[in-house]
């Protein structure tokens, strides 16, 4: 036990004892596993509170809207933040209980979809960590993320319900306890102010998380909105039966923060959804406004003192909120308010997908929000003259940058509008924003666009990801790598150090030895430790293309049968993300994946040489476990289409090499480990400009490549559907007709990728380098540095 945490300790030990008591047991040696985890939790919260806090910088207070936080499991993470890591593992000795076990009762809180939420959970630890006052604010579903089964190959959903009510991490806060209204009318009382008469109340309560800087002793919330009202209501009362099926109308009140929207890149336009985002918006604007007024500052003060960051444009109604509370509540002009808005709001991007861009049914908007409506209304016809303005009165122009158009809002156009600063999440993302989205928006105001590249936190991603990593690199870096990710440069010195070298495998090698008894143990497929461990771990969606990734694996399955004696660097694919329940298409390819690693892991030829494991359920804590164990990282997206990626970040710094395209971060991964340290392929965001306007045609590419045919028609002739010739149609039609994300085109080149991945894994010595430099040279990619950028070029740009 170290010396300065010695009172501490006796505080924890005096807690341990009293729960002792509680429980009715003679001793904490009768705790279960789960009651261990309560307590550590709950005396944590309350020892974290004792000591005194940390300084933070307030120049401007920095409020985080996000519809998703996928924070992951805080208990060690809070452990080591704190410096409580070692002092309670050896507490915990004391009774034979090993931290890690009691660690491993926490269930992930899943309050997100994917990389959008994660972002959130590594922007709110990195500013913390930098002491950059903040506030996160999310909803408390009551069910995150569906919880992922596979039956028959087939993809079932369950419902997270993840037990919030036993959470020991948050404290509900009834001191922050909002009413949120919906529907009605707007009166108009005198000149151009108007009263809303709304025909709905909400009640919003407050539980608030504690986000632990990394030993700075900073403690900021994450303040969580929950829908609480005995009333209910009836969902129709808004419409007039036209969104909403009309037996399923009357809903309980608490019905809207029950569960999480589980699409990611692609927007929702149910009536739920948008009374989710309002109920989340008026709820943290209100508590925003009122701690701000309550320093004693003054509206004027707002902007200098506080920014709004819009993740996504699903917070965007905070936009017309903050109008509306300042118009009819302040009576503020519409100048003033205006001016305050314009200089509070940030907004970021994260994705050019069309089908992903938030649009909502101007009819269903106005009789939700008529006030709020109104308000847009008016940003819109102003800004329409701005437009004349700078373009004259162009119909095309206009139709391209309107708000409301053809009876939608549009929710991207109104932040670009409304926002002092637009951000894309890496630089060809940032660049793309500009040249295809926004070029029009871009000549109206030329300074408002920025490029911020994602990054994510060192703390959890390596330190508690990887602890055998993390305590060599704590024996071998000067100063505090997990504060200062550049220091990681350091590693290049030893990379010609056989000693390290052999450290530094040595880890690797326990980490794939450890995912190897996960996978036993989850799908009862014992794994060859030596294969080199492929990993392809996302969301399922057609421009991330995984059935690129599994045409690749059932031609490599083809030509070892025919070849059953030539060399083969022996590989195992592993697989794990969750689809949509309702994007039947990347259904389809999970369930392709799981019946042809059925048939490869069943063939005794293939044994050692080639395995696919497919592991369910894919979180936040299964990350953690498989991403130390990879050597290849499998970022293969569409060129063009994948913002960032932020999943590559995590397995680069870890060690894997990445199999990519020129997409998202990684072109910015490839500049910094250099060419010699990754395996790119594929069309360029060029060379696919070219290959479309010359009429692209997957029939062609299937025709003239035998490979490519023969590993189609495996799947075509039921080869993995027993026999039945439909039950891949939906990926296989797709990719015949149209293949909207040119995964035939990029076939080839990337088999030729998969050769080169084979033989450099043969060269030990040289792949061992090659791992080792990523990990050195990956120090951008912490988010402590996005946050950085975040403040130099948005939030306290001079
Ligand atoms: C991801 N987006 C991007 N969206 O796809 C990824 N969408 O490239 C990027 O690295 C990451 O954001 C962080 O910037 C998402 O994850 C969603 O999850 C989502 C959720 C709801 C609605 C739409």
């Amino acid at each position: 036990m170290s010396i300065s945490h010695t009172n501490e300790m006796a505080l924890f030990d005096n807690n341990v004892q009293k729960y002792c008591r509680f429980f009715e047991l003679a001793s904490p040696q009768q705790f279960t596993l789960e009651q261990w985890y309560q307590v550590i939790a709950r005396t944590v919260l309350e020892m974290a509170y004792h000591k005194p806090q940390g300084k933070v910088d307030e120049q401007r207070h920095i409020n985080y809207l996000s519809m998703e936080f996928l924070i992951g499991r805080l208990t060690g993470n809070n452990l080591m933040n704190l410096g409580y890591y070692e002092d309670i593992k050896a507490y915990l000795a004391q009774y034979q209980v090993e931290l890690v076990d009691v660690l491993e009762q926490e269930r992930d809180p899943a309050l997100g979809n994917g990389g959008l939420g994660r972002l959130a959970a590594c922007f709110l630890d990195s500013m913390a960590t930098l002491g950059q006052a903040a506030t996160g604010y999310g909803l408390h579903y009551q069910y995150g993320l569906f919880k992922q089964a596979f039956q028959d190959g087939k993809q079932v959903e369950s419902g997270d319900e993840w037990g919030r009510n036993q959470y020991p991490w948050h404290r509900y806060n009834p001191s922050k306890t909002q009413q949120v209204h919906f529907g009605g009318k707007v009166v108009a009382i005198e000149g151009d102010r108007y009263e809303w008469q709304p025909k709905l109340t909400i009640e919003g309560k407050a539980f608030d998380l504690p986000i632990v800087g990394y030993q700075n002793d900073v403690i900021q919330p994450l303040r969580l909105w929950q829908a609480d009202s005995p009333q209910s209501f009836d969902l129709n009362q808004f419409n007039e039966g036209k969104f909403v099926a009309a037996e399923k109308t009357l809903i309980k009140s608490t019905a809207l923060t029950q569960v999480l929207y589980p699409n990611d890149n692609h927007r929702v336009g149910q009536q739920l959804r948008l009374m989710q985002q309002y109920f989340h918006c008026a709820c943290s604007v209100a508590d925003i406004l009122s701690r701000h007024l309550a320093q004693g500052f003054s509206l004027e003060e707002f902007p200098k003192r506080q920014v709004i960051q819009l993740n996504d444009t699903h917070p965007t109604l905070a936009i017309p909120e903050l109008m509306r509370i300042l118009l009819d509540e302040h009576q503020l002009t519409w100048q003033q308010a205006w001016s305050i808005c314009q200089q509070s709001f940030a907004y970021t991007n994260h994705t050019l997908l069309p089908e992903a861009l938030e649009q909502w049914d101007q009819r269903l908007f106005k009789q939700l929000l008529p006030r709020h409506f109104k308000i847009v209304e008016k940003i819109n016809h102003l800004f329409h003259q701005q437009v004349k303005a700078q373009f004259g009165d162009d119909a095309k122009v206009w139709e391209k940058l309107a708000i409301l158009f053809d009876y939608r809002v549009r929710m991207a156009n109104l932040c670009v509008v409304s926002c002092f600063a637009v951000n894309g999440v890496a630089q060809i993302h940032s660049d793309l924003l500009v040249s295809q989205l926004f070029p029009e928006y871009h000549q109206l105001f030329p300074t408002k666009f920025c490029n911020v590249t994602n990054g994510i936190t060192p703390r959890r991603w390596i330190q508690q990801a990887n602890p055998a990593l993390s305590q060599l690199l704590d024996q071998t870096v000067k100063g505090d790598w997990k504060k200062d990710l550049e220091l990681l440069h350091q590693v290049e010195n030893v990379v010609d150090d056989v000693n390290f070298r052999e450290a530094y495998w040595h880890i690797k090698q326990q980490n794939k030895a450890a995912l190897a008894r996960e996978i036993e143990q989850t799908l009862s497929l014992s794994v060859n430790p030596d294969a080199i461990f492929d990993v392809q771990i996302k969301r399922f969606h057609e421009y991330k293309r995984q059935h690129l990734n599994l045409l690749n694996i059932i031609a490599t399955y083809q030509w070892l049968k025919d070849n059953p004696n030539k060399d083969y660097t022996p590989r195992l694919f592993v697989f794990s993300g969750k689809a949509a329940p309702g994007y039947y298409l990347a259904k389809n390819i999970i369930h392709a994946i799981n019946n042809v690693a059925e048939i490869i892991n069943n063939d005794k030829q293939m044994k050692d040489k080639l395995q696919v494991a497919f592991l369910p359920d894919y979180r936040v804590s299964l990350a953690e476990k498989i991403i130390p164990a990879a050597d290849i990282s499998e970022q293969i997206s569409m060129a063009g289409k994948e913002a960032s990626g932020t999943g590559n970040m995590k397995l680069a710094l870890n060690g894997a090499l990445t199999l990519g395209t020129l997409d998202g971060a990684n072109v910015e991964i490839a500049e910094m480990v250099g060419q010699e340290h990754i395996f790119l392929f594929g069309h360029t965001v060029e060379s696919i400009q070219t290959l479309l306007a010359e009429g692209y045609s997957p029939k062609t590419y299937y025709r003239n490549d035998p490979v490519l045919k023969n590993a189609v028609d495996f799947l075509a002739k039921g080869k993995a559907s027993k026999g039945d010739k439909t039950t891949f149609n939906l990926m296989l039609d797709s990719l015949l007709e149209h293949d909207p994300f040119l995964v035939f085109a990029d076939f080839e080149s990337y088999r030729q990728a998969q050769e080169r991945i084979g033989q450099a894994y043969l060269d030990r010595d040289a792949w061992l380098r090659s791992a080792i430099l990523n990990t050195a040279r990956l120090g951008k990619f912490s988010s402590d540095r996005s946050i950085r950028d975040y403040q130099s070029r948005i939030w306290l740009k001079k």
